[in-house]
């Protein structure tokens, strides 16, 4: 049996970035489905463990954790040996993570949340303000990946997992996304890990069925 359990929402974007951290470390995890439709994150049940009703939520043991970012960090930790570069020990190395972790909860996944995704359920039209904050945010991570692989250098890091589930709704960006070359090619290395499509599928079904639901073409 695992020892992780993972309270989630399948097209939860920071429940994705949490299973693919966990699936490059080969950690076997129980996932604990959800389901937000009937609300079961509200149960009393899932309120006893979190009061913030949020997913992901993990139990390890006695132990409770939320926000994604905290449980990427602490999965690398507890599994991923005595330096790893999913998460590095080096200050600095560590410190540009932790810079765009902090980026990604600040402004960039909030932009794609408000701006891209809320939308397909709300039916809002973003301001052209929010596509132009958008649009910045591509740019930012464009310029960021000039010349490398990952979003921090050669290495796969969880920054990388955290930034791609909010990047992945970049099929719902009206404008053309040949504008960002350098961005696109790291989406697509992304897409091409072993375990990216079956963690990652269920969110653009979601859209989809979304979509369908409120009547807009797909
Ligand atoms: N900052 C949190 C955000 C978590 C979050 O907002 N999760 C959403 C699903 S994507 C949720 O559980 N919403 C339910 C609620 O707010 O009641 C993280 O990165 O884990």
């Amino acid at each position: 049996m695992a020892d992780i359990q993972l309270y989630h929402f399948p097209a939860s974007p920071p429940c994705r970035s949490v299973r693919m951290t966990a699936k490059a470390l080969g950690v076997p995890i129980e996932l604990k489905h959800l389901d937000f439709m009937n609300k079961e994150h509200l149960s009393p049940e899932f309120l006893q463990i979190n009061p913030d009703h949020i997913v992901p939520t993990i139990i390890d043991g006695d132990f409770t954790l939320w926000e994604s970012r905290a449980i990427m960090r602490y999965l690398v930790g507890k599994y991923g040996g005595e330096d790893n570069s999913l998460y590095p020990r080096d200050l600095q190395k560590r410190a540009e993570v932790d810079r765009l972790l902090d980026y990604d909860l600040g402004v960039f996944y909030r932009a794609m949340l408000e701006t891209l995704m809320l939308p397909v359920r709300t039916r809002n039209t973003p301001t052209k303000e929010q596509q132009e904050q958008v649009a910045k945010a591509f740019d930012r991570i464009d310029t960021l990946l000039k010349d490398k692989k990952f979003l921090t250098g050669d290495n796969i890091t969880i920054a990388d997992f955290a930034m791609v589930v909010g990047f992945g709704a970049e099929f719902l960006f009206q404008r053309d996304m040949s504008s960002y070359p350098s961005a696109m090619a790291w989406y697509k290395r992304m897409q091409e890990l072993p375990y990216y499509q079956e963690v990652n599928q269920q969110f653009f079904d979601y859209v989809e069925k979304l979509k369908k639901l409120s009547g807009q073409a797909s």
